[in-house]
């Protein structure tokens, strides 16, 4: 069977306040197009589907239309990622189940909906473990939906994790194609850099490659927003996000993945670029040279610049006007730490913010960005 592996849209991701939703619709469009002309027989989406836990209106009607489109194309698996509303997700399961469309909030056991089986047109039987992102906190609930004694249970977030992915493959089908759906941090996985941050100060949000059994013919993953083959016994690949979610990504290209596999040959992984988003690059010169390439049309490229000269009044208008709107953050580097730059509040998440504050005050700590996540999901999750 061909399936085709997304993940990590973001939908409703802003860049310093400036809406992304024209370049998602037409990203969207452009998976729909790949999976129709490469005649995908399943399709995959790992999670992160939305940027927030509470998306706006126009971000969940292009979410429906999205999947509705897929859907007409083949059978569609959805898991719900650390972004997104793992209640809501599940809220709306008897809906997406009436549209043919399996969907997941949160880790279930193997006889209640944790593992499906999925037979495509030309009658081929995928069996598909479904791992929708998992917090510390609730892992310990969902290892006890799997049964697990206490011993499982009372390990590190990574030996419980892959004690409930043991639990979830334990019983794989040789007549169909064994695969697994998940949102995680597999350790050695590299970052895109807009990635929310998968370790706290308390435990490691991460999984060990190992924890995938190679029973498992292909295993899709969510959460990096790299394109990336990650190393283990059996295939387990990043599909990567469908665009560039931040500037730390660039250059590195978008894709889709195909995949070609049945349940007695091997996966072959082909990335399909995708060109729809635009490009987020970053732009270091001092004014004279920023001056010299004033009125320059960059298109529908996102633009940071980072100012090399010294600080003084008026240089982000003075940049704004020389290179237009579509720069979306001007940082002065100036000399020493006295760095001034241009944040647009409104439309921000609180994260942008958070981060915005670490940089002002000269702090560089994963750690807190990570426990700021814990903390404001925990509330908007509650
Ligand atoms: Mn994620």
């Amino acid at each position: 069977m061909r399936i085709l592996h997304t993940s990590d849209w973001h939908v409703g991701k802003t860049i310093r306040g400036e809406s992304r939703i024209e370049e998602h619709r037409a990203v969207l469009a452009e998976i729909g197009e790949v999976a129709r002309a490469e005649g995908a027989e399943l399709i995959l989406v790992a999670g992160d589907l939305y940027e927030t836990a509470a998306p706006g209106p126009e971000s969940v009607a292009l979410v429906n239309q999205t999947l509705l489109d897929l859907r007409a194309i083949a059978p569609l698996v959805v898991i719900a990622g650390n972004h997104d509303n793992a209640a809501a997700f599940e809220a709306l399961r008897p809906w997406a189940e009436g549209l043919g469309i399996v969907m997941r909030g949160r880790v279930a056991g193997p006889d209640a909906g944790g593992v499906v089986e999925v037979d495509t047109v030309a009658g081929e039987r995928a069996r598909i473990v479904l791992l929708p992102f998992c917090s510390p906190r609730y892992s310990v609930r969902a290892a006890e939906l799997m049964a697990l004694d206490a011993a499982q249970t009372a390990g590190m977030y990574a030996d419980r994790l892959a004690a409930i992915v043991r639990a979830l493959c334990a019983d794989p089908d040789p007549d169909a194609v064994n695969l697994l759906v998940a949102h995680c941090m597999v350790r050695g996985g590299l970052s895109g850099g807009g990635e929310r941050e998968a370790q706290t100060g308390f435990e490691p949000y991460w999984m060990s490659a190992t924890a995938f059994p190679p029973s498992l013919a292909y295993t899709a993953l969510g959460h990096l927003h790299l394109a990336q083959r990650v190393a283990s016994g059996s295939p387990v690949w990043y599909s990567g996000s469908p665009v560039q979610v931040d500037f730390g990504e660039a250059g590195a290209g978008k894709h889709a993945l195909l995949v070609d596999v049945t349940a007695t040959t091997p996966a072959q992984v082909r990335e399909v670029p995708l060109t729809a988003g635009s490009e987020l690059r970053t732009v270091t010169a001092n004014l004279a040279e920023l001056e010299a390439v004033a009125g320059t049309d960059f298109g529908d490229t996102w633009l940071r610049v980072r100012v090399d000269d010294a600080a003084r009044a008026g240089i982000v208008e003075d940049v704004r006007s020389w290179l237009g709107d579509r720069v979306v953050e001007v940082r002065v580097l100036g000399t020493g730490r006295a760095a001034i730059r241009s944040v647009e509040r409104h439309g921000s998440t609180p994260h942008e913010l958070f981060d915005e504050y670490l940089r002002a005050e000269g702090v560089e700590d994963a750690r807190l960005t990570g426990l700021f996540a814990d903390l404001l999901d925990a509330e908007t999750n509650a």
